[in-house]
């Protein structure tokens, strides 16, 4: 008895070595609003398969861990209301109350792990909040990265984030930061955050093997690849930045907290720039997409070595 169920399409593909990517679900529930959450899903779940590769969608659904998700599950998950947002801490107590939850980027890392899947695709991971000196609010996004061994693939930490503080926690914590492309970290609906990635790779095939690598010299946990969104989708840093503040500003008088503050930020974003950076969130995603397609593509071709 395994403590996940996969859908047919995601076990026939892990049963046959074909190429699989994760997909979370806290984007569909928690980062967008319907019917949009849907189509997002939809479309990414195309974009995966369009490059040759199998998408499992993870969520909770009453107590049971889903990889891979049916398309009535996953219509049901993007219109359903007061669904829990799982983290590392909280998705066993989920399960074992029936309840239902979306995964968050530890949370997904965790089930992909399980179920033997390699890469994961994502629109930004967690990191460290602005202001986190006081609030001490750090994603357990970042410890995951640290000991799950999962390539995420995102569009930079969100720009609500304090990033360089990001960055050196994941530079603590052993996380290879990669820019995709580019030499500059991107950073979510911007191409550029301004700073320059610690690490850079042009090539899918290098980031499969890297992964390898990691592996054979005993490294646990995971590799961020940082992908930038498409030059035509962006908000430029100076554009989104004051509005960043502004929701930053109406989260402080509020008195949101802890889980609420990403999900309050997007929506706040999503009203102030009339819509605007939903686009680019959703073009950013099914970007990730594309590339972790052809990771995992790769990664296919690169059996890992058994354990000795
Ligand atoms: N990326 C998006 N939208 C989202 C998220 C990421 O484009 O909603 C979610 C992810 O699930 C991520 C979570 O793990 O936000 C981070 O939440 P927190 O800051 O509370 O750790
Ligand atoms: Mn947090």
């Amino acid at each position: 008895m395994t403590v996940f169920t996969c859908s047919p399409e995601v076990a026939e593909a892990l049963d046959n070595g074909r190429p699989v990517v994760a997909l979370e679900s806290t984007i569909i529930t928690h980062g967008m609003p319907y019917p949009q959450n849907l189509e997002t899903a939809r479309q990414v779940e195309d974009d995966v398969r369009q490059g040759g590769a199998t998408p499992a969608t993870i969520a909770v659904i009453d107590g049971t861990l889903h990889v891979g998700l049916t398309a009535d599950q996953l219509e049901t998950l993007a219109q359903a209301k007061n669904v829990a947002k799982l983290s590392r801490a909280d998705m066993a107590v989920c399960m074992a109350r029936g309840g239902t939850g979306a995964t968050t980027v530890a949370a997904t890392m965790i089930a992909a792990r399980l179920a033997g899947i390699e890469v994961f695709a994502t629109g930004g991971i967690g990191g460290v909040h602005r202001g986190a000196e006081t609030s001490m609010d750090v994603s357990a996004d970042l410890a995951e990265l640290a000991q799950t061994a999962v390539t995420v693939i995102c569009a930079g930490a969100k720009a609500i984030l304090d990033i360089p503080l990001t960055l050196e926690v994941l530079e603590t914590n052993g996380v290879p930061v990669i820019a995709y492309g580019q030499d500059d970290l991107p950073a979510f609906w911007s191409q550029s955050s301004g700073l320059k990635a610690p690490l850079r790779l042009d090539d899918p095939a290098q980031i499969a093997r890297a992964q390898r690598t990691r592996a054979d010299l005993g490294l646990p946990g995971g590799q961020l690849i940082a992908n930038p969104v498409p030059a035509a989708d962006e908000i430029p840093r100076d554009e989104i930045e004051p509005i960043i503040r502004r929701a930053l500003d109406e989260a402080a008088e509020q008195g949101i907290t802890a889980k609420a503050v990403t999900p309050f930020l997007l929506d706040r974003i999503f009203a102030l720039t009339s819509g605007r950076s939903l686009a680019t969130n959703i073009a950013l995603v099914r970007n990730n997409a594309r590339l972790a397609a052809q990771i995992a593509c790769e990664l296919s071709k690169m059996p890992a070595k058994p354990v000795k």
